[in-house]
């Protein structure tokens, strides 16, 4: 049967701004305090998501969350009005609001895993939202999070939803972000690969000295047990700590596959040729590509700062990939000179497309972070709650949404205005009544 992967990405939501709450990830630790432009990141993230709906590509969105999160702030003592909740966090304890204000729900790479329906052991696609344990500003995404993937893939004919995992930094799950599904088809079974940044239950095993490592393996395990998969089928692999150290936060900031290829830097996994080995045996027919990019040729640091690996590898057809890159990539000569290269080279990824993405990006979020991607049956495609997915329509509809409801700047001081709560609950409003969801948000409940 003919299968997809569709890429469902975030829509920017109109908080998106630069508070520094990411240790570990460079370019949000970078940019804090900087002004950001709610409006210009909405737009960049819709103008990749058209570009590649133009192309044939199959395109979704994820809806943007409500923020600033005054139910959290509530859990945390502080009481009266919506407003006076805000005010007295402004007042109080500043860094809680910038928190609780991040639009950081857009980079969907982490909203969920999925194991497609060819993998599975009901035959479901399964999903389980991440419970992103490792920041507390993202913490607070998977209860909305698990709410908006049930309302977009209600038919439990074919869509089984998970809870996150239990909310405990022994079961720090990042979702796709870490996962990565290689298949000769998308609609054959295929060998789900895990990659963790440290065991939890196990402190002798290598980690990080420096900065977090958000993956545990045990919440990868409990993952593939929860979707049913087979083990001759999964791979696990823990990525090299040293790059952890120097900023690799999540994996899919130095690896990248699609369907057999996999598009890796020759640092990124610990016991790396025994990983490969085990990778080429489960997936048997569907031969492994392997495209290893040397630290000779780019850098680990160069690998961080252009996020040439937060790509996203897309099949166009007769076997040929293009890979989708952030502008930053072109603007390291390296990396440049890396991937002129490379499609003159005799591998299956045969071109390279550019997008700015720089809002999203000041924050460590690249192409491959604002996409989670589901493959999906023809039949499945069609139970899927058609108003998400990408059309001219709705491309213009949501183009004049964010024209009508976002800002062009918000400051850290703007995070502390009341109104940005009412413009972010009018916005949302709109959203869901434009895309037939009904009421998916705390504020609409
Ligand atoms: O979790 N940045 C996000 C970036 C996520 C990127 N996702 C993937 N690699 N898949 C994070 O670190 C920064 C927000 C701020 O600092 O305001 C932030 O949350």
């Amino acid at each position: 049967m003919t299968a997809y992967e569709v890429n469902f990405d975030g829509l920017v939501g109109p908080t998106h701004n630069y508070s520094g709450l990411s240790y570990g990830n460079v370019a949000s630790e970078t940019n804090i305090k900087d002004v950001s432009n709610p409006k210009e990141a909405a737009k960049q993230g819709l103008r990749k998501m058209k570009a590649l709906h133009d192309m044939g590509l199959k395109q979704g969105i994820l809806l943007p969350q409500e923020r600033p999160c005054i139910d959290t702030l509530r859990q945390l003592g502080f009481t009266g009005s919506d407003r006076e909740v805000m005010l007295q966090a402004a007042h109080q304890a500043p860094a809680f609001l910038g928190a609780v204000a991040s639009a950081s729900c857009m980079w969907t790479a982490n909203a969920a895993t999925v194991s497609p329906s060819a993998d599975t052991k009901d035959g479901r696609v399964h999903f389980t939202a991440a419970n992103l344990t490792a920041k507390f500003h993202r913490s607070i995404e998977h209860t909305t999070t698990s709410r908006v993937l049930s309302a977009i893939f209600s038919d439990d004919k074919y869509f089984a939803h998970h809870p996150a995992l239990p909310s405990s930094i022994q079961f720090g799950d990042e979702g796709a972000a870490n996962h990565t599904r290689f298949c000769r088809d998308y609609g054959d079974a295929g060998v789900e690969f895990f990659v963790y940044g440290r065991q939890a239950f196990n402190e002798s095993a290598p980690r990080p000295s420096k900065y977090p490592a958000r993956q545990t393996l045990e919440a990868s395990q409990a993952i593939a047990r929860l979707h049913g998969l087979d083990a001759s089928s999964v791979v696990y692999a823990q990525q090299n700590p040293a790059v952890i150290d120097q900023g690799v936060f999540h994996n899919d900031v130095i690896a990248v596959g699609n369907r057999n290829v996999l598009f890796y830097h020759e640092e990124a996994f610990m016991n790396s040729s025994q990983v490969l080995a085990e990778l080429e045996e489960k997936l048997q027919g569907a031969l492994l590509k392997e495209v290893k990019v040397p630290t000779s040729a780019v850098s680990v640091q160069d690998a961080v700062s252009s996020y040439l690996f937060n790509s996203q590898l897309l099949s166009l057809g007769n076997d040929q990939m293009m890979l989708v890159v952030p502008q930053e990539c072109e603007e390291n000569p390296r990396v440049k000179a890396y991937l002129d290269d490379l499609v003159a080279q005799n591998t299956p990824i045969r071109e390279v497309k550019v997008f700015d993405l720089k809002q999203s990006m000041k924050n460590g979020g690249g192409p491959a972070c604002l996409r989670l991607r589901v493959a999906l049956t023809e039949e499945e495609l069609a139970a899927v709650q058609p108003s998400v997915l990408m059309s001219d329509q709705l491309f213009d509809q949501l183009n004049s949404w964010v024209d009508k409801h976002y800002r062009d700047r918000i400051s850290q001081q703007d995070l502390a205005d009341p109104a940005l709560l009412d413009e972010c609950r009018a916005a949302l409003d709109d959203l869901t009544q434009m895309l037939k969801l009904g009421s998916i948000y705390p504020f609409q409940l």
